[in-house]
């Protein structure tokens, strides 16, 4: 058979494919039929900088509405810059075994001046806290409506992932009311229609406040709503302004104190605009222009624009995993019903990955922020940890799904932040270790905070740099794009050369390792029963470096730079620790000594970062290192955190261990509706299918979409590999299309039975890739498609 023969029967087959599963793809949505009953039960809208939350009540409806920048806290140096002339003092303690006294030291010098994130609490401090911008409220009355006919009947809310839209009907008497609501991609405002079924019997009234710092006025028809945050120090922080305007079909809008009164009518939109001052100085007229804008459009025409824009991202991937006969439940029943027989709903994985794509471009727009611990939804003053990005995992798991869901241009803001930290970076480098090169701990914020937190145990951790590193490194690995490798180099260069200052010969092995570290947030027993965290050499450092080094090496091959540089780094490789070390009892160690944890269920698990996202440790490549984690992960349990869930899904499914991946998942799928702060068993999601640490965190959203998409296809051990952890849940049909693989491959593929029938590879000029299918290596030529 010819190779344009086969090409052909591949092309027309995944044709039949995309025609299965946008069929299948019309069914993505997150519905139920009563209003909110909490925040965790509200559908989740947003266009990248906006956020809008709709409860749907019927009498009161609360959207909790965000700006993505708006912070408290101001930028500060709380750098300790004595800080460096202890290092010697720590290293000795920690070479004679002396890790609880070399800890204190730590604790006491090696922490940033001042109050760091306030303990988590860190809205009223300089670090700030991510906040909630407005709450909207909306007071309809059914006057016109015979008391005794105002039940409430055909209830149905609604979040439409296909169109990024919600929407919320119910009959009151013979009336049937319409809400429709999104984050405009058009004009970059919120906007909200509210229809009446028969003319005239829309009456209700629209109010704006926050829980502080706020005032609001009523002027020419419409509401205006200012205030400034703190900014830590006791002048005035970030300011914002927020615009509520109305259009209205019949009837009459007119103002009441501080409130839109709508009387009569038979439609109302309402616009909400708003902006902070983050990079802005003009944003009160910005703020005005983009309404002014929205509203001079047909109401189609914005919605039009909006959905436009929104799908030439979303459209890119479909993922048909089998049946999905539930979808006729409404969610919070179809997850009820999934913890019954997860083998019937293959659809619930399939949405729930597209919810994942979804959020990434609800809370990511290029040119701004990446998305903070809530993406950009969050309906407090003093949001979970500042809803700040953590570098020791939740901040590089939110990104992890970036690149193989087809969705590239939202990492970019992550490379602009991580950009912007350099600076900041450089002086706690020298500051605390007398290093080169940049570094940000474990809490960062908008003002770039780089300085260790304010306790040893989790603030001091080290992993930051190269862990984001990885990212950065991603982007390049999917999208091969040499501008952008060009751009990042100085900041992968800078942390190799931060975590190559930190280095010492280690007496004992005679190996590099970095000193002082630890293992993030994991602590452990000393010899003499003392706990510590403070340690030489933490496993996850060793292979980071690994990992950077190499990186960096490649990169300035590619970019024939460096060469100096370059030699080091090649010598380092040498020197320091190798990617894993199996302890007695079979398991991978997580430090340089077979140290007892204090915690063995801890949801942190570092040490596999060589597993995932690294690929130093592969079942074909270092088998003995793939069955010691084997032996980690089942000593460590399943239970967790839902990010601790959803990267227990991942780590499985690299071990190719499809159905220990599933059952995750179907873990991570238990309902919740507890707020409180978690760090143990027991995370899922909410009903509307956010993340619940508890609490809402997207990290757990966002990392079991990476894993959904692991199951599928991986590409990072020199080829395609597909379904290389296929569940028996999802084996007897099922295609997707869309998905990348490094190199800038995109991929078709439709099985049966859990063998791939057909596939296809595209990329942007046709080359020869190798691919796994069913279980043997090929080289197969790809299809050349415009990208
Ligand atoms: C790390 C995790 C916690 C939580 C916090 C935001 O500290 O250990 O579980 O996710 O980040």
């Amino acid at each position: 058979m010819n190779k344009s023969f086969i090409a052909g029967c591949l092309l027309l087959s995944s044709l039949i494919s995309i025609e299965k599963v946008s069929a299948q793809d019309h069914n993505l949505k997150v519905w139920f039929t009563r209003p909110a009953r909490q925040w965790e039960e509200t559908l989740p809208l947003g266009n990248g900088r906006l956020g809008m939350m709709p409860d749907g009540g019927v009498q009161n409806e609360t959207i909790v509405m965000n700006d993505i920048t708006l912070w408290s806290g101001s930028p500060q140096d709380a750098n300790n810059y004595g800080a460096y002339k202890r290092l010697p003092e720590v290293r000795k303690l920690l070479f004679e075994g002396k890790n609880d006294q070399a800890q204190e030291i730590v604790n006491k010098d090696f922490i940033c001046r001042g109050a760091g994130s306030g303990n988590g609490n860190g809205a009223d401090e300089q670090f700030g806290s991510y906040q909630i911008l407005a709450n909207l409220h909306l007071a309809f009355n059914y006057l016109n409506t015979d008391s005794s006919q105002r039940n409430i009947t055909n209830y149905k809310r609604t979040l439409d992932l296909n169109n990024a839209t919600a929407t919320c009907s119910y009959t009151v008497g013979d009336v049937t009311y319409t809400r429709e609501y999104f984050t405009s991609f058009g004009d970059d405002v919120d906007i909200i229609r509210i229809t009446a079924s028969k003319p005239g019997q829309l009456n209700l009234s629209v109010g704006i406040d926050r829980p502080e710092r706020f005032s609001t006025r009523a002027m020419a028809n419409r509401l205006e709503i200012s205030g400034q945050l703190k900014d830590g120090k006791g002048a005035g922080g970030m300011k914002y302004f927020g615009i509520v305007d109305a259009k209205i079909k019949d009837g009459e809008l007119r103002t009441d104190q501080n409130r839109l009164v709508i009387s009569n009518a038979t439609e109302a939109i309402i616009y909400v605009s708003a902006k902070t001052d983050f990079k802005d100085k003009a944003f009160e007229t910005h703020a005005k222009n983009l309404v002014a804008s929205a509203m001079a459009k047909s109401y189609q025409a914005e919605r039009a624009a909006h959905i436009r824009n929104f799908q030439k991202l979303f459209n890119r991937v479909s993922v048909n995993l089998g049946t999905n006969r539930s979808d006729e439940l409404p969610t919070d029943e179809r997850l009820a019903a999934f913890q019954q027989d997860p083998g019937l709903d293959a659809g619930l994985p399939a949405l729930f990955f597209q919810y994942g794509r979804y959020l990434l471009i609800s809370s990511i727009r290029v040119g701004l922020l990446p998305p903070n611990l809530q993406g950009l939804w969050a309906n407090q003053v003093q949001t979970p940890w500042n809803s700040d990005y953590h570098f020791d995992l939740n901040i590089q798991m939110c990104h992890w799904p970036i690149e193989v869901a087809n969705l590239p241009e939202l990492d970019l803001p992550l490379a602009s932040l991580v950009k912007g930290l350099v600076k900041n970076g450089s002086r706690t480098a020298k500051a605390y270790y007398n290093a080169d090169g940049w570094i940000a701990h474990v809490i960062v914020n908008i003002w770039n905070f780089t300085e260790p937190g304010e306790a040893a145990s989790w603030g001091s951790t080290k992993v930051g740099p190269g862990w984001v590193c990885n990212n950065l490194w991603n982007h390049y690995l999917y999208t091969q794009d040499r501008h952008y490798l060009a751009d990042i180099y100085p900041v992968l260069k800078g942390a190799a050369a931060f975590y190559n200052s930190l280095l010492v010969k280690d007496p004992k092995t005679g190996w590099m390792v970095t000193s002082p570290s630890s293992s993030p947030e994991n602590a452990f027993y000393m010899p003499n029963g003392h706990i510590a965290s403070i340690c030489i050499g933490p496993t996850i450092d060793n292979q980071i470096m690994r990992e950077l080094f190499t990186n960096v090496i490649t990169a300035s091959k590619l970019l024939g730079n460096d060469a100096g540089f370059r030699l080091l780094m090649e010598k380092r490789l040498t020197e320091i620790p190798p990617a894993g070390r199996v302890a007695a009892d079979g398991r991978l160690m997580e430090w340089l000594e077979d140290y007892k944890e204090t915690e063995p269920h801890h949801r942190h698990i570092s040490h596999l970062y060589g597993l995932y996202p690294a690929s130093l440790i592969t079942p074909e490549s270092t088998p003995a290192l793939a069955e010691a984690s084997k032996k980690t992960l089942e000593a460590r349990g399943d239970d967790g955190t839902s990010w601790s869930l959803a990267y227990k899904m991942l780590f499985w499914s690299r071990l190719h261990d499809g159905n220990r991946a599933f059952k995750l998942y179907r873990d991570l799928m238990r309902v919740t509706l507890k707020t409180g702060i978690n760090y143990g068993a027991g995370g899922g999601v909410y009903p509307n299918l956010l993340s619940a640490g508890p609490p809402f965190q997207i990290d757990g959203n966002l990392g079991g979409t990476a894993a959904i998409a692991e199951m599928l296809i991986q590409s990072h051990a020199g080829f395609i590999d597909l379904l290389p952890a296929i569940p028996d849940a999802w084996k007897a049909t099922g295609d997707v299309k869309g998905l990348k693989a490094q190199g800038n491959f995109t991929v078709n593929m439709s099985w049966r039975d859990g063998r791939v029938t057909h596939f296809e590879v595209l990329s942007p000029t046709v080359k020869r890739v190798k691919v796994r299918v069913n279980g043997s290596m090929q080289t197969v030529t790809t299809r050349k498609i415009n990208s």
